[in-house]
C-alpha cells in the first residue's frame, strides 16, 4: 500500500479529516522531497504539496503522489489549505506537536478558525516504525559503508593523534565510500572521557593503555546506520578486558531475545540483569537502544519500561554500555532488523576486544 494511503487509514481511525505535515523527515517519507522548505496537507480527497519558487524544480523532480502548489507569500499557504479544508469538508486537522513551530501553530489556528486543531504525536512516525525490504536494504548498506570506513581508519589510530583527527578520518572515509553524510556528530571518547556516553570528539590526544569509544554512523540514500566500537590502545588492563567481555555478553543476551511479538522491554532487561549479575548494572546509565531509519533516533525506543511489542520490519540499535566516571567507558552497538523468529544482526560481531 502507498504510504499516503496508510496515512489516510490512520486518519480515519483517529477521526481526523486532514493533517498538516511540516516535519522534514515525515515530509520526505510521504512525498520523496529532500529539500528543506515545504508543507504537506493531506485529506481523504486531496494531497497537496506546497513550496516556494526556490524548491519548485526539485519538487517536480522528486515528489510523487501530490498536487504541487507554489506559494509566493506565507498567507498563500493558508489560503490553499483553507480551500482544501472547505472542499474536503474537514472539521478536524492534525498537526505534528513534537516538531511544529509554535509560530506555525498560531498561524494555522488563526487562518482556520472553523476547524478543530488537534496535536498529534506520531501519525507518520508510527508508519515509519516498520521498514520495507527496500528500506532495510538501504540501512544494511549504511552499516556496510560505516564499517568499511572504520576498518580503513584503524591504521591511522595511534597514540598522539587527537580524538578529532580520528573523527575526521572516519567521516572522510565514510564520505569516500559512498555516505551522503554522517548520521550524527561522531563520538570519539578516549580514556577518562569514555565515561561520557555522548563524548563528542575533542582535542584530547590518544594515549597507550586507553580504551576508546567510537560511535559513528553513515547516511546512505537517506537512511542511517549507528555503530559503536570500543577498542584499546597498547596494553589494556585485565579489569578493562573483563568489563568488555561482560558488556559483549550482555549485548548477546539482548540480541538473542529479540523477535516479533516479544515485549519491547525484554532485551533491555536481559542486558541489565546480566550486567547486574556482574555488579555492573549501576554503570549502565541509558536505555538499551532505539529505532533507526531516516532519522538517527526514531520509534521505537528500547528501554526496560518501554511499552509495546516488536514487529517484523522494525530496525533498532542494541547498545549496552558501562561508564565509570573519571576512569573509562565501554559501549558495543550493533543494529538489528526484527524478524518473525529472531533478528538479523547488522555489523560485525564484537566478541574480541580489538587492541591496536
Ligand atoms: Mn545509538
Amino acid at each position: 500500500m502507498e504510504r499516503i494511503d496508510q496515512l489516510r487509514e490512520v486518519l480515519t481511525r483517529k477521526k481526523i479529516g486532514g493533517v498538516f505535515i511540516s516535519n522534514p523527515t515525515n515530509r520526505n517519507y510521504l512525498s520523496g522531497f529532500t529539500g528543506s522548505t515545504a508543507v504537506l496537507f493531506v485529506t481523504q480527497k486531496s494531497a497537496i504539496f506546497l513550496t516556494d519558487a526556490r524548491y519548485l524544480e526539485q519538487a517536480k523532480r522528486e515528489v510523487r503522489g501530490f498536487e504541487l502548489r507554489e506559494v509566493k507569500t506565507a498567507a498563500d499557504y493558508y489560503k490553499i489549505i483553507s480551500n482544501a479544508v472547505r472542499q474536503s469538508e474537514v472539521k478536524v486537522v492534525g498537526v505534528e506537536a513534537k516538531t511544529m513551530l509554535l509560530s506555525q501553530y498560531e498561524s494555522i489556528k488563526k487562518h482556520l478558525p472553523a476547524v478543530k486543531i488537534v496535536r498529534e504525536k506520531g501519525l507518520v512516525e508510527e508508519l515509519r516504525e516498520i521498514k520495507t525490504e527496500e528500506e532495510c536494504g538501504r540501512i544494511r548498506t549504511a552499516v556496510k559503508v560505516a564499517e568499511r570506513a572504520f576498518d580503513k581508519t584503524l591504521p591511522g589510530i595511534k597514540p598522539g593523534i587527537s580524538e578529532m583527527e580520528v573523527a575526521a578520518l572516519l567521516e572522510y572515509n565514510m564520505r569516500v565510500l559512498g555516505a551522503e553524510g554522517n548520521a550524527f556528530p561522531t563520538i570519539v571518547a578516549s580514556g577518562k572521557r569514555g565515561s561520557m556516553p555522548h563524548g563528542v570528539a575533542s582535542e584530547k590526544k590518544l594515549q597507550k593503555g586507553e580504551l576508546i569509544v567510537i560511535d559513528f554512523g553513515a547516511i546512505y540514500k537517506g537512511y542511517c546506520s549507528d555503530l559503536t566500537r570500543t577498542i584499546g590502545l597498547g596494553i589494556i588492563s585485565r579489569l578493562n578486558r573483563d568489563c568488555y567481555r561482560v558488556v559483549y555478553e550482555a549485548q548477546q543476551k539482548a540480541i538473542s531475545s529479540i523477535k516479533s511479538g516479544v515485549s519491547l522491554s525484554v532485551p533491555d532487561k536481559k542486558a541489565r540483569n546480566y550486567l547486574k549479575k556482574n555488579k555492573m548494572d549501576k554503570f549502565f546509565s541509558h536505555g538499551l537502544g532505539h529505532g533507526i531509519g531516516m532519522d538517527i533516533h526514531e520509534n521505537p525506543s528500547i528501554g526496560n519500561k518501554t511499552k509495546g511489542y516488536f514487529k517484523t520490519g522494525m530496525v533498532i540499535t542494541v547498545e549496552p554500555g558501562v561508564y565509570y566516571t573519571g576512569n573509562f567507558g565501554i559501549r558495543i552497538e550493533n543494529d538489528v532488523i526484527v524478524k518473525k523468529n529472531g533478528c538479523e544482526i547488522l555489523g560485525a560481531d564484537q566478541r574480541k576486544l580489538l587492541v591496536l
